[in-house]
């Protein structure tokens, strides 16, 4: 697929491109990942600052390292909670918002924990990984949101049956909340133009919501300050940031 990176045209060429292919679509599908969240100070998790270069995410966020040692675990997420409740959105999260407003079947397939969509203002979200601003009981059903800093001992025990509670975000080796995952999978199934926003796309198995659009015809669009392992299947590829392009990129439509 020839993609139209940005050696060749530059981005005020590839904007009108883009705007004449889908400004009389309908069906649009934001796929985000911590990269649209960095300009709001979370950082990313696999860049030269990225949390996985500190720390282990097999030890800190899957669930065997969950079970292994719950406390170390609780310390990790209650440092990123304390991050992310003084973060607001950024212009990329707005623009987004901004745009559902005009194409109203607009969805966020998001793999970020950080609320920030909802905090900007879209409605269509589902967060494919969870929040981690809400926390669950490992054993009963209690759900609860998080609202101010966890005060208690590590980790905090359920009210109700006292057994520990966990964030509610997926953990790496468990599976995606089925009714989640099949609505987003429908959802990939039946978009005219997927974005694909600020995620190198290596976790699976959200890296292939853009083959399911794909293979049902719809435009790829990427927008990433570094090309991916997918760069080469997309329509468009955008060098740069989503607070630089995507208000520029969505103002358009
Ligand atoms: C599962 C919550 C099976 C926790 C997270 C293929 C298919 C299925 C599974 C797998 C598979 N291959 C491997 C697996 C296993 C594993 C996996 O994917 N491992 C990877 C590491 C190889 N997947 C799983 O374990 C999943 N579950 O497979 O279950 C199963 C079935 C039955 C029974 C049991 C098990 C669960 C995965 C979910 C894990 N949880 N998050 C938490 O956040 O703490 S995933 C974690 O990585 C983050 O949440 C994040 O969302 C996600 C993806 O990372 P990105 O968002 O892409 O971030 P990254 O740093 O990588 O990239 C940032 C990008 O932004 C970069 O490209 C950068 O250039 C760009 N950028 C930087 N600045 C900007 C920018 N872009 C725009 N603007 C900027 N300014
Ligand atoms: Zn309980």
């Amino acid at each position: 697929m020839d993609n139209n990176n940005n050696n060749n045209n530059n981005k005020s060429n590839i904007f009108q491109n883009i705007k004449d292919k889908i400004i009389d679509l309908d069906k649009f599908v934001f796929l985000t990942g911590a990269g649209i969240s960095k300009e709001s100070g979370i950082p990313t998790f696999r860049g030269p600052e990225g949390l996985w270069r500190k720390y282990d995410p097999m030890t800190l966020a899957s669930i065997s390292g969950f079970y292994e040692d719950p406390k170390l675990v609780w310390e990790f997420y209650k440092y990123r909670q304390e991050l992310v409740y003084n973060c607001s959105p950024n212009p990329g999260h707005v623009s987004i918002a901004d745009f559902e407003k005009i194409k109203e079947s607009s969805y966020v397939l998001t793999q970020n924990i950080d609320g920030l969509h909802e905090k900007a203002g879209s409605n269509n979200i589902i967060e494919l990984h969870g929040n981690i601003l809400k926390v669950e009981c490992t054993v009963c059903k209690f759900k609860d949101k998080i609202k101010e800093k966890i005060e208690e001992p590590l980790p905090p025990i359920c009210k109700i049956c006292k057994n520990t509670l966990r964030p509610s975000v997926i953990l790496f080796g468990e599976p995606l909340n089925q009714e989640v995952w099949e609505k987003a999978e429908q959802i990939s199934n039946n978009c005219d133009v997927m974005f694909i926003v600020g995620t190198s796309l290596n976790v699976g198995p959200v890296n292939q919501l853009p083959l399911y659009a794909k293979r049902n015809g719809a435009i790829l669009i990427e927008v990433n300050p570094e090309p991916t392992v997918f760069t080469e299947i997309m329509d468009y590829y955008v060098q740069g940031s989503a607070t630089e392009v995507l208000p520029q990129l969505l103002g358009i439509v």
